[in-house]
């Protein structure tokens, strides 16, 4: 019999969620894109995710890890609960570009404390292209401030490469023979 694993994106908006999932999916994802204008904080993109975003990795023996990507935005908070029922472990991605992005990783590792509690969890900082501060030792400061061990990478959402890699770390932290 199959194994089916849910794992959850999740984190600010335009950090990537809806690009890593599309990046990885092996099936073509479904996604809640809304077009708006007063909803768009990034003048890179024109979407936001509403509600969620679901893709699907299929594995050699006929496992299946199912992905959902939460929406970025507070305002659609409602959605986080729902979405991590049943999920095994969560990635977060940090948008590097943003004003704080250690604050950032902080609100969403609160936010999601209860599901990391019980989960594994690892982190990926996206867009360090665009704006290479702060580094990677300044997030493992704030984890430790935090109390916290994480594994942390940086990535590009868009890479198939990057995203599987973090993907792997997760997996392999949630059991070493996946
Ligand atoms: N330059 C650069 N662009 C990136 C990188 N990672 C992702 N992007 C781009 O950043 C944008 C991310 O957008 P989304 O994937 O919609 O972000 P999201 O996290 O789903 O956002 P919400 O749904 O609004 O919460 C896309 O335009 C990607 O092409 C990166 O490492 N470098
Ligand atoms: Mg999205």
């Amino acid at each position: 019999m199959s194994n089916h694993y849910k794992l959850i994106f999740t984190g600010p908006s335009g950090a990537g969620k809806s690009t890593a999932i599309a990046s990885l999916s092996d099936i073509p994802v479904v996604t809640t894109e809304e077009k708006s204008n007063e909803l768009i904080p990034n003048a890179y993109k024109t979407t936001i995710t509403v509600a969620l975003d679901y893709g699907m990795i299929r594995l050699k023996n006929d496992d299946k890890i199912h992905l959902y990507g939460t929406p970025g935005q507070e305002r659609f908070s409602f959605m986080w609960d729902i979405l991590t029922e049943g999920g095994l472990g969560l990635v977060l991605l940090v948008d590097n570009t943003r004003p704080d992005p250690i604050a950032d990783m902080q609100f969403f590792l609160t936010a999601f404390a209860e599901f990391i509690r019980k989960t594994k969890v690892v982190i990926g900082i996206t867009r360090m292209d665009v704006v290479p501060q702060p580094k990677l030792k300044q997030y493992h400061l704030k984890l430790k401030e935090m109390g916290l061990t994480l594994p942390i990478f940086t990535v590009d959402a868009r890479s198939q490469r990057d995203v599987s890699l973090l993907l792997q770390a997760l997996l392999y932290s949630l059991d070493p023979s996946l």
